[in-house]
């Protein structure tokens, strides 16, 4: 995997927090290096790239936020060995409208599942929207032809989309840190705002998550809010696409197996040990965050100490909560909990002598960190809910003693990766207190294979090659997007006609070979469509499978030597040797007036949804609503066409909910009928049946399952495969020619 030098000159990232953050100190302003899992990970390539010769960038240049009254910073000072940092200086009140109210009071809960702590005042979104229009500014100047963007988080939802609109031929990826909500939590954001976040992560050419089912989680909400096609992992926009992969972010293995062997930290770790009077130590640390389970790692410790008494003087629990967000009142409750909690447990069981939980509300030095992850026997890792949590990576990559259980949430996103943990539910205080007797038993030499296990998986999925894997994937999606949207096995597909004997196409018309629009007597055959059937129609069985009128299809087909199926199955025309198309042949249909009833209850809906229309047809009846806007319309055809099924008349109807249409139609003719009667007329070894929509679906179900069904464009369906868009037929045709 290597990037290519001569193809992209600079890595813009940009994120909420710059990797540094920068102070007025008494002696002027000066800039501090922040931590958290984006900054480290990052950093790490940066450290390495001076010695890499993969790396292609000069220094990276990161686009962040920065309080307003920084403005005065000197440019000098905005720049290090690694990084040339862009701050954009949002004012106190944006910035809290925007981070503490959007990003921190109504995603972060949502997306966590704390469905009920999430709040959706309009003022945070319109900030939100504000803020992501700030950044844009600052990326949208310094961004040039060969750079590559990557953008960061649940932060900047928006600022993907703004970019492609603001510069269209810009290298976008875009990486979320969090989980990614299944659709029922997601849609519980107002209609407007969903649809504008998943538009906006769309700008992005590449989006990447932790875990697949984050991934999923994300595909199954752009499909039901947008109603886009995706395939190959690809949402497929009409103009492009956008691969959306799992990339799950990891820590600098070697930094961290090397980091305990150091002087600093060998002393600590010592003095530690020596404070805590030997005791078996378990450890943990986090930010103050309520997703981080940190109430339900006291009761599961507490818990466990009720049912252990033989354990009392000899265990110690330290556990660092670093400082977070302590601006907002659900934090503010969780602090008091926690400590409430800890006063609780230390009275219950704590002696002159012995402290069984030692907390702390404070952040760790790098080395303290260390000295902590190497010298504990448990690291406790419970978090209710966690995009991926680099602390258990980190504790693993630490223990190269092969000494140390991790206990580890199943809830947390490197739960998949780090199975050899010791995995528990955090809200089940029982497996909490089972699994600390189990990990503080374990015998050493169960210890070191479980740890060996670990650690051979992060030793090569380490932070650089998330890293390496994102930037290249990047880079090849930018230089290469598939010219043809489809997973179908083209190659195998042209092969397969090609040695053939007898050909069989079936074809819908409208939204397949023509676009769809929004009165259908504009749907033309384009002319390169026309001439590609004629030639389609040389040593193919070529048919056209409409619920057009007759009419219709011999005007638009008249001279072309082609099959034509009227009115979803109710006449069939066969083509003349001259081209000229022999007689209609009608399908005999119930002559009795069933229309009637269905005409009136069609009508009242026709006055009720404006722009809506009726198309009477020989044998069927049909309501357009395609210029009708919203999704009020949907809801009303599902209506009717409950509403439909029930009138009573005497012969068999068939309704059908399709594309921006309902139709009722005598229930014996069908596409999938007349389909049946095309493949069963000829020994046929190629069969292909392209389509759209749910009349379509009735010739998937019919045909044999060797047969190319393909749909176009999203929803479920019956077809073997998919073609994305309507423009893509052609092309797909083409190959066959
Ligand atoms: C978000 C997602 C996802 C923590 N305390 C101290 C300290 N840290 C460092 C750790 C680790 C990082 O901060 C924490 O990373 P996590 O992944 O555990 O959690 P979040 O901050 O919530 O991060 C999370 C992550 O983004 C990355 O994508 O995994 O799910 O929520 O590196 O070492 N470092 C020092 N002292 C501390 O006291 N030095």
């Amino acid at each position: 995997m290597t990037l290519h030098p001569t193809k992209f000159k600079r890595l813009l990232i940009v994120s909420y927090r710059l990797p540094f953050a920068i102070m007025r100190t008494e002696e002027g302003l000066s800039i501090r290096q922040n931590s958290g899992g984006l900054v480290s990970a990052v950093l790490s390539m940066a450290e390495r790239m001076g010695n890499s010769e993969n790396l292609p960038f000069e220094k990276i240049h990161w686009i962040g936020h920065s309080d307003a009254d920084f403005q005065d910073v000197p440019p000098a000072l905005l720049e290090n060995d690694n990084f040339v940092v862009h701050p954009v200086y949002l004012d106190p009140e944006l910035n809290r409208g925007f981070y503490e109210g959007f990003c921190n009071d109504c995603i972060w809960p949502l997306f966590h599942y704390f469905t009920s702590y999430a709040s959706f005042a309009d003022t945070y979104y319109q900030d939100y929207e504000q803020a992501n229009a700030r950044f844009l500014e600052k990326v949208a100047a310094l961004v040039e032809p060969g750079d590559l963007v990557w953008i960061h988080d649940y932060q900047l939802m928006l600022l993907p989309g703004l970019l492609r609109a603001s510069v269209p031929h810009a290298t976008i990826g875009y990486f979320f840190h969090i989980p990614f909500p299944n659709y029922d939590i997601f849609k519980l954001i107002p209609r407007a705002w969903r649809q504008a976040l998943l538009e906006g992560i769309l700008g992005a050419d590449v989006v990447g998550f932790h875990t697949t089912d984050y991934v999923q989680h994300f595909q199954q909400s752009v499909s039901d809010v947008l109603s886009l096609p995706i395939i190959n992992q690809r949402v497929v926009l009409p103009d492009r696409s956008v691969l959306v992969q799992d990339f799950p972010i990891s820590v600098d293995f070697n930094k961290f197996s090397l980091a305990g062997q150091t002087a600093p930290v060998s002393e600590l770790r010592k003095t530690y040990k020596r404070l805590l009077r030997r005791n078996r130590i378990i450890f943990s640390v986090d930010r103050l965050d309520y997703t981080k389970g940190i109430r339900e790692r006291l009761l599961g410790y507490e818990r466990f100490l009720i049912q252990h008494p033989e354990w009392h003087n000899r265990v110690t629990f330290v556990m660092t909560v670093v400082p977070s967000r302590d601006k907002i009142t659900h934090y503010q409750e969780l602090k008091r909990e926690i400590e409430e909690a800890v006063g609780r447990i230390n009275g219950l069981f704590g002696t002159i002598g012995w402290r069984p939980v030692v907390y702390s509300y404070l952040s760790l030095s790098f080395e303290e960190l260390v000295a902590l992850y190497t010298g504990c026997d448990v690291a406790l890792i419970t978090p209710i809910r966690d995009g991926m949590n680099l602390v258990a990576k980190e504790f693993v990559a630490s223990r190269n003693d092969g000494k140390g259980v991790l206990i580890l949430s199943e809830m947390a996103g490197a739960a998949r990766e780090l199975t050899e943990a010791l995995i528990i539910n955090p809200t089940d205080t029982q497996e909490v207190a089972s699994a600390i007797q189990q990990a503080l038993e374990m015998p050493a030499r169960e210890q070191r294979e479980r740890l060996e296990k670990m650690r051979t998986h992060l030793a090569v999925y380490d932070v650089f090659r998330w890293t390496y894997r994102f930037l290249s994937t990047l880079q090849d999606v930018a230089i290469s997007e598939p010219a043809l949207q489809t997973n179908l096995p083209v190659a195998e597909f042209v092969t397969a006609c090609q040695n053939a004997r007898n050909r069989l196409l079936l074809l819908d018309y409208d939204g397949t070979l023509t676009p769809l629009v929004d009165d259908p007597e504009e749907a033309l055959l384009s002319e390169p469509m026309r001439e590609l059937l004629v030639r389609l129609s040389d040593g193919n069985d070529l048919v056209v499978v409409s619920g057009r009128s007759r009419a219709y299809l011999d005007r638009t087909f008249g001279t072309i030597p082609v099959y034509l199926v009227a009115e979803d199955g109710a006449f069939v025309k066969r083509p003349g040797l001259d081209g000229s198309g022999l007689d209609w042949e009608p399908l005999s249909l119930p002559q009795e007036d069933w229309i009637t009833p269905i005409r009136v209850a069609l009508n009242s809906y026709v006055k009720e949804i404006k722009g809506s229309f009726l198309e009477e047809k020989e044998t069927a009846i049909t309501w357009h609503y395609r210029t009708a806007r919203g999704q009020e319309a949907d809801l009303r055809a599902l209506e009717l066409a409950t509403q439909l099924s029930h009138l009573t008349v005497d012969i068999p109807l068939s309704v059908v909910l399709g594309n921006k249409v309902v139709e009722v139609k005598p229930a014996q003719h069908s596409k999938g009928a007349v389909a049946r009667s095309f493949f069963e007329a000829k020994p046929y070894d190629f069969l292909v049946s392209i389509g759209d929509d749910t009349t379509d679906e009735d010739m998937f179900k019919q045909l044999p399952n060797w047969a190319y069904t393909i749909k176009i464009g999203a929803g479920i369906s019956f077809a073997r495969y998919r073609l994305a868009r309507q423009q893509d037929v052609e092309q797909l045709l083409q190959l066959l020619v």
